[in-house]
């Protein structure tokens, strides 16, 4: 474990970025001082809109999954882009690719969603291989985009765990112009490498799971606060989902309520982590 990355700034961090998305997003969290992603997973088009609407002052980043939203159609992406220019964050399509090569380049370029082409950050498996990333890098290292490696789950009895969670971080580090970092729930730098190859890595770590009020779903998610998550394992942005839009999607103003709470909570934290 590299000792150093925890304690350095967003935007010293930037500055080393050699990914244009790891970049942009770690001058993001700087400008705004937000460390929070919001992850917005309602199936109505205009749910999806007036949710991001109300968290966009209050984050860095919007997950979404574009595949469960029952009303899309290409308009739609033009409207999540005025909003991206609007609140000045980025966006991270979690489509968690699990294919061979070719299929992944084509579902990740293609189709009706044609997710390189507006969202900066996506992530996948590796189950695959290293194939996998090859395939991904081929769409977006051209357009600036950057990949995430899911090396461990939030879930309760997740197998992401022991030699294929340091597979993965292995693979990030054979790939460090695309691969920024890991949807994970600690900090992954070193992990099963010499200290000679842990010594200049810095991944981003985002961490879902998080929620102020609830320890888990009836379906095996599992909360943490954003406190345990930034301080105590180190991650450096916190993805919230239910915590924040849960109880009533429609609550506009609950919401954007709950989103700076989370903001702060995770902000807070970060600023503890730096001294
Ligand atoms: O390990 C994981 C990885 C991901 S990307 N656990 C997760 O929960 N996620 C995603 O984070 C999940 O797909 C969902 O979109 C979000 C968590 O939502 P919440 O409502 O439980 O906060």
């Amino acid at each position: 474990m590299s000792p150093g990355v925890q304690t350095r700034s967003y935007g010293q961090r930037a500055r080393n970025a050699k990914n244009p998305a790891a970049k942009t997003l770690l001058d993001t969290m700087e400008r705004k001082k937000t460390n929070l992603a919001v992850s917005v997973d309602v199936t109505k088009s205009e749910d999806l809109l007036a949710i991001i609407d109300a968290v966009g002052p209050y984050v860095c980043l919007i997950k979404t999954h574009i595949d469960i939203v029952e009303d899309f159609d290409s308009t739609l992406i033009a409207k999540l882009q005025n909003l991206e220019r609007k609140h000045d964050f980025i966006y991270f399509e979690d489509r968690k690719f699990a294919d061979i090569g070719n299929t992944v380049a084509l579902q990740y370029s293609s189709g009706v969603y044609k997710i390189a082409s507006w969202s900066h950050i996506t992530n996948a498996h590796v189950v695959p291989g290293p194939s996998i990333i090859k395939g991904l890098a081929s769409i977006g290292l051209p357009l600036g985009r950057g990949l995430l490696l899911l090396a461990e789950m939030s879930t309760a009895g997740s197998l992401a765990t022991g030699s294929y969670t340091e597979a993965a971080v292995e693979l990030a580090r054979q790939n460090q112009d695309f691969v920024i970092g890991f949807i994970a729930q600690r900090r992954m730098e070193g992990l099963g490498a010499g200290p000679e190859e842990a010594s200049d890595e810095d991944f981003l770590i985002l961490t879902p799971g998080i929620g102020l009020e609830s320890q888990g779903d009836s379906m095996g998610q599992q909360y943490r606060t954003p406190r345990t998550a930034v301080l105590e394992s180190g991650s450096d942005i916190i993805i919230v989902g239910r915590g924040i839009y849960g109880s009533d999607p429609k609550a506009i103003d609950a919401i954007s309520g709950k989103a700076r709470r989370y903001m702060e909570e995770g902000w807070k934290a970060y600023v503890e982590r730096l001294v």
